[in-house]
């Protein structure tokens, strides 16, 4: 009886094993995540490839020539138009080695590559559409391909797959401009399941990926839940695959960190940009363009040189960072040849200097006159590496703060590694340099010392603002471990005889401050400047006739940046009295004019922030005083005014392409608070 049973009992165990609850992996330990993240944050380095259907008209649509990936919706391509590209899409030069070849031999460590793009169209053999790589003339699995080649070659293979999809019947919202496709019957659940089920084709059947990398998120229909769920069913298909914040929606515009969100995926993602200060705490990635376009496009040659590539390369790292640049390959199947040499000129510097780049940390310097640091952890010690980028002409690099015992330093592109003299000196630690700089783009000297990083850094010096009226108050915040600050007045390097500091100065002309942290008489950190410009503030005017409100042109079209206004014809004028029509969220396309006077209490200094989403600019007196243009969500930029008593000609000229809206003025004066410009400031008169 019971030999018959055992069987049976086995068979029941592994029945209920089989039908695990999936893993909740939104509550990982941090010792797990930091195992998962480890070889992406010794990477450092990586290639975005942007390919799909795009390639085919590289750009360019009735004679417009600024398009790329996004074709379809900015030039408003009907659907059975755009699925004509299927037909034409026919890579013959396409070679997976070779393409993975290029990256590797410069120095990327990881690929990720668009299996699908917002026009919803897979590189993958897909079960699931036939919008996809087979239906076209090539029927070759591009993705299949690619990961042989990484696996044969050593790289890291990863997806880009887009939420958003303009293909699927079943997606919404539709764009703005589709009148004509039907959302009867559209299911966004049912979407979702056909996400997960694509999803689940490249999770397995690809290998083992390094990353999934989401976009396209923050269409109204997403939403946080569901992102959540997404993410932990890509990660009970591949436990070790790392996400990017996309998954979840609250991204606060191109700035890489989700906002209002208790879960953002496990690496941030600035587009475009790189954060001043990195991103704190938290893992990131900055993706950028070669040149202006992601996917190809053919007229586009605003390449970016390999200098500034390289340079953004250190900056990254130098702030925690990882690098992704892209390739916008073309519809034959080949890189662009500016891309290909880009690729082989980093590759040459990355031989050489790599070991600067993978598995640092960032800069413990806050700022360094010449460049940027990267660091590594040693047995007893930490090695520097040191990114000169502006190659001091007398020989002599000043490491500026750094208070540890320096060891020994020598130049990467020095094989000898032969030992570059090294003093330590009332401000810091110098090292002596060759004549030359033996790399023009980026030298890198590792200096070994001992223990952690002790750095001290250059004191702060602050005032309420760059200019003063009559007279204006600078301080300078001690660092924490050196108390005593001297300072000059007249634009020379403190020395252990200037003057000491010891409270606010109080500062009546133009002067600049230069001050630096000492230490039984030496100076300890680099010195900090600042100058504070006395002016005369720009009289206020009276206009009796002025009445309140500003005057407004309304303009309808499709821009990148505030239009140049002359030539065009206003849709809609008239009087507003604040910003409201511009901050009418279901509103796109558009561009507004505001023209009139701010009226000025009491003659003072005034920051003016102008905040907005997308791009705007301020004029005070016809003089542009803040430029916020361009494409972005929510961003405030700020500048200092002195202004008289009266009214000032003002104008905001702001556009709004897509997504969220909205165009604030605020002003702060002295040590005030920052708010926005109430209506009654403003009038006009005609
Ligand atoms: O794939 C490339 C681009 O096609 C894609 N991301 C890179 C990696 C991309 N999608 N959109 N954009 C770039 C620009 C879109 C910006 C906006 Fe928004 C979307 C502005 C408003 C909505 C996202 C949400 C950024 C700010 C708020």
């Amino acid at each position: 009886m019971k030999s018959r049973l055992l069987p049976v009992l086995l068979l029941m165990l592994l029945f209920i094993s089989c039908q695990q609850k999936p893993v909740d992996y939104l509550k990982e330990t941090k010792a797990d995540k930091d195992a998962r993240m480890e070889w992406w944050r010794e990477a450092r380095f990586g290639m975005f490839i942007h390919w799909g259907l795009y390639a085919v008209p590289a750009g360019e649509w009735k004679g417009q020539t600024n398009h790329a990936e996004w074709i379809r919706e900015s030039a408003q391509i009907p659907l059975e138009e755009y699925d004509k590209f299927v037909g034409q899409f026919n890579p013959v030069k396409f070679n997976a080695d070779d393409w993975v070849r290029m990256a590797k031999n410069a120095g990327m460590k990881y690929i990720v590559i668009t299996s699908k793009h917002h026009d919803g169209f897979g590189l993958f053999d897909s079960k699931q559409t036939d919008f996809d790589v087979m239906s076209t003339p090539f029927k070759r699995d591009i993705l299949k391909e690619l990961s042989k080649a990484c696996e044969k070659q050593g790289m890291t293979f990863c997806f880009y797959h887009s939420i958003m999809d303009w293909h699927n019947p079943d997606y919404l919202p539709r764009r703005s401009w589709e009148t004509t496709r039907s959302t009867k019957g559209a299911d966004f659940n049912r979407y979702r399941s056909y996400l997960k089920a694509q999803l689940k084709e490249l999770l397995t059947h690809y290998g083992k990926l390094g990353v999934l990398w989401f976009d396209g998120e923050w269409e109204n229909t997403w939403t946080s839940e569901y992102g959540k769920d997404l993410y932990n069913y890509v990660r009970n298909l591949q436990p070790d695959i790392i996400i990017n914040n996309r998954v979840t929606v609250g991204r606060s515009g191109m700035a890489g960190m989700t906002q209002d969100s208790e879960f953002a995926g496990d690496f941030g993602t600035p587009e475009q940009e790189i954060p001043a200060t990195g991103i704190p705490g938290a893992d990131w990635e900055s993706c950028m363009t070669m040149n202006d376009h992601w996917g190809y496009n053919k007229n586009d040659k605003n390449f970016k040189t390999t200098e500034q590539i390289l340079r953004m390369l250190a900056d990254i790292a130098s702030k925690g960072g990882n690098y992704l640049l892209n390739i916008g390959p073309t519809a034959d199947g080949v890189f662009p040849q500016e891309s290909i040499d880009r690729l082989q000129e980093i590759g040459a510097w990355m031989k050489t200097n790599g070991e600067s780049i993978y598995s640092t940390q960032a800069s413990p310097f806050k700022n360094l006159p010449w460049g940027r640091c990267t660091q590594k952890k040693m047995t007893g010690g930490t090695r520097l590496y040191l990114h000169v980028l502006d190659w001091p002409a007398d020989q002599n690099l000043m490491v500026p703060g750094l208070g540890n015992k320096p060891i020994r330093a020598y130049l990467l592109s020095d094989t000898n590694q032969e030992e570059l003299p090294m003093t330590v000196e009332s401000g810091g630690i110098a090292i002596q340099v060759p004549y030359k700089a033996p790399d023009a783009i980026n030298s890198v000297i590792a200096v070994d010392i001992e223990g952690d990083p002790a750095v001290y850094d250059a004191p702060e010096i602050t005032a309420i603002a760059g200019i003063f009226i009559d007279q204006t108050e600078v301080a300078i915040k001690k660092n924490e471990t050196l108390s005593e600050i001297r300072y000059t007045l007249d634009g020379t390097v403190p020395t252990s005889l200037s003057t000491v500091y010891t409270s606010p100065l109080k500062v009546t002309e133009t002067i600049t401050i230069t001050a630096a942290c000492f230490k039984d008489g030496r100076a300890m950190t680099g010195n900090t400047s600042l100058t504070v410009n006395k002016v005369i503030p720009v009289s206020g005017r009276q206009v009796p006739q002025a009445k309140p409100g500003l005057l407004f042109n309304l303009y309808r079209g499709d821009w990148d940046k505030v239009p140049d206004y002359n030539g065009l014809n206003p849709n809609l004028s008239g009087i507003a009295t604040d910003f409201s029509l511009a901050n009418k969220a279901s509103d796109e396309k558009f561009s507004i004019d505001y023209q009139g006077f701010i009226n000025i209490p009491a003659d003072g200094i005034y920051t003016l922030s102008l905040n907005s989403d997308d791009g705007s600019k301020l004029y005070i007196v016809e003089k542009l005083v803040i430029d916020n243009d361009g494409l972005h969500g929510p961003a405030t930029k700020s500048a200092d005014l002195a202004l008289g008593k009266g009214l000032h000609s003002i104008r905001i000229s702001f556009f709004e392409k897509s997504g969220g809206n909205n165009l604030e003025l605020l002003w702060k004066t002295g040590n005030g608070k920052s708010e926005q410009v109430p209506k009654e400031s403003f009038f006009y008169y005609r």
